[in-house]
């Protein structure tokens, strides 16, 4: 606090003593018959001189940090396919920035000193030159051109990649503060998911909201439960004004929530509901085989997060109400990085790249790569999310005769009895 207050009274008191010497300079200048701001040829010289200086210490200080900071090394490692392109994108970005920024700053610095004020040099008039207006419009644009035309190539190359019948999908959802992944299973297709369909409740476990026959009437039945408990505090207690206005619209909010529901329902002959089953949803760490199209659908429940694969060099948003996408090919094995990295707990990470809320810096999900044939196992041994709503379900477990599979579905039947 003292510190404080000293440091402000030496700045306060350097800047008086600033104006009080240039003060005493003018005086001084008037008394020797000068005008007070003239300045004579010599400190010209001298600016200018300095000027060029500079630029030395300006292209040293660039060079140096260029090779301190910035070397294909000092990126973090990359392990997708399209990857290595944005990588090579980065670099030419960076040479034609490095390049434009030398000859700017060089030609700035050497017209300072070289057109400095001389008293014997008259300027001359110099209104136009279309051939000097042509060049400097005409290079810049095609440097553009080129820079952006070969950012749309890499863009298209994930954003609009060939149709790959082997794709894998898997939906990231997002929300405060945390990540989920829910896998398709062997019918390729991510059952139907709704934001009216999520419970909390740990017998209703629906976290994603997917939409299934089971899951309806649950979640039908869960949100009449609850509406009765609003109705009955609206009825039996006394709440104040406030209490009363906040009531009301949460009452309003569920028969909303109701009849959504009631419309699901009412679709299930049509639509029957039934790719969500042999979904897999994952909490903490997902794995993901290798040199395998992986189609990412990004959702959000609540806030915009950012979906940020950095070794993948994989971003997105993941906007509520929005389902963003992101095509990807993992090429390096988690093992295999572990050893090219002599690091032997290094892990792939899916962070948060947008601040969305105090705890934005822990919301992270490890991702593991396998080898296609240990991802196939490790995927076998995940429970379905039919297997895990009811025993009787119909699942892909249901035609896997893998042992271990059969002992999770039955531990499962046994939890849910
Ligand atoms: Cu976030």
């Amino acid at each position: 606090m003292y510190m404080n207050i000293l440091l402000i009274l030496v700045i306060l008191l350097t800047i008086l003593t600033c104006f009080r010497l240039m003060k005493v300079f003018d005086l001084a200048a008037k008394l020797r018959g000068k005008e007070p701001y003239e300045i004579t040829e010599s400190e010209n010289n001298m600016n200018a001189l300095l000027v060029l200086f500079s630029l030395v210490g300006l292209a040293g200080m660039f060079f140096f940090l260029n090779h301190k900071y910035y070397h294909p090394a000092t990126l973090l490692p990359n392990a997708s396919k399209h990857g290595i392109e944005v990588d090579k994108l980065l670099h030419v970005n960076f040479v034609v920035i490095s390049i434009a920024f030398l000859l700017c700053q060089v030609a700035l610095m050497w017209f300072a000193y070289k057109y400095r004020y001389n008293k014997k040099r008259r300027a001359s008039h110099f209104a136009h030159s279309t051939k000097l207006e042509l060049v400097w419009t005409i290079l810049p644009a095609v440097v553009l051109v080129f820079l952006i035309g070969k950012g749309l190539i890499v863009w298209n190359l994930q954003m609009w990649p060939k149709n790959d019948p082997n794709k894998l999908t898997i939906e990231i959802y997002s929300k405060q503060f945390e990540w989920s992944a829910r896998f398709a299973g062997d019918d390729k297709t991510l059952g139907e998911a709704n934001f009216t369909m999520i419970s909390e409740k740990p017998e209703n476990n629906n976290p994603l909201g997917v939409i299934t026959p089971e899951t309806i009437d649950r979640q039908l039945a869960q949100c009449k439960d609850e509406l009765k408990e609003i109705d009955s505090l609206l009825k039996y207690s006394f709440p104040n004004a406030k209490k009363y206005k906040e009531l009301k619209t949460s009452r309003r909010r569920k028969k909303f929530q109701i009849q959504r529901v009631i419309e699901f329902k009412n679709q299930v002959a049509d639509k029957k509901y039934t790719s969500g089953y042999d979904d897999v949803v994952r909490k903490d760490t997902i794995h993901i085989p290798k040199d395998r199209t992986i189609e990412l659908l990004i959702r959000s429940q609540d806030v915009i997060h950012a979906a940020y694969f950095p070794h993948f060099r994989v971003q997105m948003y993941s906007v509520p109400g929005v389902q963003t996408r992101f095509t990807f090919v993992p090429i390096v094995t988690t093992a295999d990085m572990r050893v090219k990295l002599g690091t032997p707990n290094f892990d792939y990470l899916l962070l948060c790249n947008n601040i969305c809320g105090s705890a934005h810096f822990s919301m992270q999900m490890t991702i593991v790569v396998d080898e296609p044939e240990d991802w196939k196992k490790w995927m076998d041994k995940q429970t379905t999310f039919g297997a895990a709503l009811a025993p009787k379900t119909p699942d892909k477990k249901d035609t896997n005769t893998v042992a271990t599979d059969t002992n999770k579905v039955d531990s499962n039947a046994t939890a849910n009895k």
